[in-house]
Order: C-alpha cells, then sequence, then structure tokens
C-alpha cells in the first residue's frame, strides 16, 4: 500500500533561532511546501506566523499562504487548528472557515513543554461538528491513550465519521507519551480497523519511530515541525532534507510514495467545496 507524505514545514514552537531555516512568512512557507511536493509530499500540514514570527490564526495570513501554495502545486492542505499554545481556541477553530481539505483536530488538553494546551470537550465537540458540516476531514492528533479513546466516544456520538478515521500518534511532546517503540505499538494495536495513521516522532526519535511507522504500515510525516535536526549535532538545512530522508526510509521499505490523487482515494477525502466565505477573487 502506498504511503501518504504530509510535509510538516512550521510548527507551533520551534523559531528562527531554533533553526534559522525554518519558514515562518507566507513566501517562505509557500516556497518550502512546493518544494516537498516536488519531494513526494501530498499533504501540507500548516502553522503560521505573524510578521513577529508569533503563532497566528490570522485568516489573511492563512489565506495568502493557502493561495501561494495552491498557485505553486495541487498539494493537499491540511491546516492545524492547535495553532500555537498561546492562541485562543475561539481564533484557532475560525480557521475551518477556510475549508481546508483536512485540519487537525486535537481531543484533549494536557501540559505541552512548559506551557499548555488548551482543548476543552464542549469547544471540541463544537469544533468537529463544524469540520463535518464543512466536509473538512479531521487529522486526529493523539498524544496519549486517552486521547484515542476520546476520539472513539466521539465517533460513537455520531461527531466524527469512521470513514476511515485518520490518526496522528504524537509520540516525544512532553505531557503526551514518550517517544519510544512500546508506546507506539501500544497505540497502533489499540487503533480501530480500517483506520488511516501516521506517527509524529518530536526531536531525536523522529528517525527509528517514523521508520517503525511505515514498517507497520502507517504513513509519514516530515518536517520542521518535528524535528529540527536531522542527526544529533546536524541542524536540518531546511524541510527538504527531513521530507527526502522519509521518501528514502519508505521507498528502502518498498512502500511507494503516494500521489495527490491516490492520496484523496486513501483518506477518501470529501470533495471540495467550490466557494467560500473567505475566498479572494
Ligand atoms: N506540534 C504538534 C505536536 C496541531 O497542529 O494541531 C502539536 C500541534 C497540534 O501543533
Ligand atoms: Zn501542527
Amino acid at each position: 500500500m502506498s504511503v501518504v507524505l504530509t510535509v510538516a514545514p512550521t510548527g507551533p514552537i520551534a523559531t528562527k533561532a531554533d533553526n534559522p531555516t525554518l519558514p515562518t512568512q507566507p513566501h517562505e512557507i509557500a516556497e518550502a511546501v512546493h518544494d516537498a511536493y516536488r519531494a513526494g509530499a501530498a499533504v501540507a500540514h500548516l502553522h503560521f506566523r505573524d510578521a513577529g514570527d508569533r503563532p497566528t490564526a490570522d485568516l489573511e495570513i492563512a489565506l495568502l499562504t493557502m493561495d501561494l501554495i495552491r498557485d505553486r502545486c495541487p498539494i493537499l492542505i491540511q491546516l492545524s487548528t492547535g495553532v500555537g499554545l498561546d492562541v485562543p481556541f475561539s481564533e484557532r477553530e475560525a480557521l475551518v472557515e477556510l475549508r481546508p481539505r483536512m485540519a487537525t483536530l486535537n481531543p484533549c488538553s494536557m501540559s505541552f513543554g512548559t506551557g499548555e494546551f488548551r482543548n476543552p470537550p464542549k469547544d471540541v465537540a463544537r469544533l468537529a461538528a463544524r469540520m463535518r458540516e464543512l466536509g473538512v476531514k479531521p487529522e486526529l492528533e493523539i498524544y496519549d491513550t486517552g486521547h484515542l479513546e476520546a476520539c472513539l466516544r466521539m465517533r460513537d456520538a455520531g461527531l466524527l465519521d469512521d470513514e476511515p478515521m485518520q490518526f496522528s500518534i504524537v509520540l516525544g511532546v512532553r505531557g503526551g507519551m514518550a517517544a519510544s517503540p512500546d508506546n507506539l505499538l501500544t497505540l497502533v494495536r489499540r487503533l480501530p480497523p480500517d483506520c488511516i495513521w501516521q506517527v509524529i516522532a518530536i526531536g531525536s526519535s523522529n528517525l527509528p519511530l517514523t521508520a517503525m511507522g511505515v514498517a507497520l504500515g502507517g504513513n509519514v510525516r516530515a518536517g520542521l515541525e518535528d524535528a529540527l535536526y536531522l542527526r544529533k549535532g546536524e541542524l536540518s538545512s531546511g524541510n527538504q532534507p527531513l521530507v527526502e530522508r522519509a521518501v528514502r526510509v519508505a521507498r528502502a521499505l518498498d512502500r511507494p510514495i503516494a500521489s495527490v490523487e491516490e492520496t484523496e482515494a486513501i483518506l477518501r477525502l470529501p470533495k471540495p467545496l467550490s466557494t467560500n466565505a473567505y475566498s479572494s477573487p
């Protein structure tokens, strides 16, 4: 089965001080995404920054970046609704009104490094329902076994479709499960049948756990959101080396890389809605 490759060029935490090649402004993000598309990425997971490089859910910045990407390539856009730890949920959830093909849904609140990632149950349920209305497929980010149970409860309550559910097993965030093979296997064993999943391994375990995920039949995510270094002591000189490494891992394990069209079929993405209230002319 082909492997879906997602590029995550810019996360919520790292800055250009951590890695000067981190793309933060719309043109920089669009260029990084286009390069990743040419290397095989079918999905772009996006966070945005304001002019001061702080995480933002500003709809103008989001729309400009999405337009710049669409001008360059047909990669499938997945907006982060996690955005950044200090951005209010009401601003984060408004991003789905831009009707990306996918968006993250973080099911639970948690400690996140030295901060707090606030995802109150009522807000999460409202966002899940809105995504369903708009035909925006959720990418369910689970950082612990209880987060998986929360998603399954939302499915049972009719807030999430199981056609198929799409999970990201996030390992290595301080406050979530540690990045260990054992924890990955625990989560994979508990996933519902026929779901789609990928590993998001943060930091130094990124490579071995990504390889393990591919070997177990999962999809792949690569980029500076998850790993700033290629290996100990060697900063990645951009997103591209990480994306190319993920491609090599998949190929070495005889998993072809899915095209955009194949990815739409694998994820059974709802058809895009042609217009939205924020469309640029
Ligand atoms: N960097 C991830 C571990 C989201 O995109 O919705 C957390 C995150 C969530 O950024
Ligand atoms: Zn993210």
